[in-house]
């Protein structure tokens, strides 16, 4: 089915798990993408890829979101009517270490802070001013239940998405009068993920932790997105907490099989 026009959806981290998913789906539906990852290999396959299945449009801007200017450098190579962003999902994040606070490394939370909370303020300090002027647009930031609950060795992690969820109901009280929607995602577990495989630094390991329970899947996750995404203009979901059904809490998660 095609978008009723051809909306532009932007994703931040669409090279790997939820915003790879997610840029399927929007795909599917017919949107013109922007994807943004620092892998230029799998964003250029999946350019080649939804051109040919879905004949809609898509760029792709190839950089590190940790860095600032390289940011606004790839917005800004963006042709006046590419920079017309209907819908933002700032999704590019992930976790680093599980070590209890006195033992963390700084370069783990250099990295989750820089990439969770500054990566995501400065793709919207670029994209929202845009929407401001135009008086529509959907910002929609992923959070984690790691932003609504704190879990053993999970502390910088936790703050990152703590913050994602402050800034969320920041921009939503500072730019709902101009007609904008700001909503976040909150999932559990995901599988079909880097995240982690990311967390314990490659190790494969210790990244099996979805192998005796069924969590969420990416594309769980990137369908929930395009609900938010999709509803009547006068409707905005803000927050969507959402686990698998064998996942009763951060710490609560009842490993007894996959189905
Ligand atoms: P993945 O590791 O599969 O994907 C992370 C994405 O973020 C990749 O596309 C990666 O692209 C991008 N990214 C990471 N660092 C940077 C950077 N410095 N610059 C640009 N892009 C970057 O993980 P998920 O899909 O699981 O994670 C997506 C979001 O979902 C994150 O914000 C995460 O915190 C959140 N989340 C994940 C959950 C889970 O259990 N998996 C649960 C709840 C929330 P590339 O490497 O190409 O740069
Ligand atoms: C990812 C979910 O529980 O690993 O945000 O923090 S969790």
């Amino acid at each position: 089915m095609k978008a009723p026009y051809s909306k532009i959806v932007l994703i931040t981290g669409a090279t790997s798990g939820i915003g790879k998913a997610t840029s399927a789906k929007f795909a599917k539906q017919g949107y013109n993408l922007v994807l943004t990852g620092r892998r230029l290999s799998i964003l250029e396959e999946l350019k080649k890829k939804y051109k040919r299945k879905y004949a809609i449009k898509v760029k792709i801007l190839n950089f590190d979101i940790r860095n600032s200017s390289a940011t606004k450098k790839a917005f800004g190579s963006l042709d006046s009517n590419w920079k017309k962003i209907d819908i933002l999902i700032n999704n590019a994040g992930l976790a680093k270490g599980f070590d209890p606070i006195h033992k963390g490394k700084l370069i783990d939370w250099e990295t989750m802070i820089d990439t969770n909370i500054k990566g995501l303020l400065y793709m919207t300090r670029l994209v929202a001013p845009g929407m401001v002027k135009r008086g529509n647009g959907h910002i929609i930031n992923i959070c984690s239940t790691a932003g609504h609950e704190v879990y053993p060795k999970g502390n910088v992690y936790c703050a990152t998405k703590h913050a994602v969820d402050a800034l969320t109901k920041g921009m939503r009280l500072d730019l709902t009068q101009y007609g904008l929607k700001v909503s976040q995602i909150s999932p559990g577990a995901v599988e079909e993920t880097e995240f982690s495989l990311n967390r314990f630094d490659g190790d494969k390991n210790k990244a099996k932790i979805y192998e005796d329970y069924n969590p969420l899947t990416s594309r769980d996750v990137a369908r929930t997105i395009y609900f938010v995404a999709s509803q009547p203009q006068h409707v905005n979901i803000q927050d969507v907490l959402m686990m698998g059904r064998q996942q009763a809490s951060s710490t609560q998660i009842h490993r007894t099989g996959r189905s």
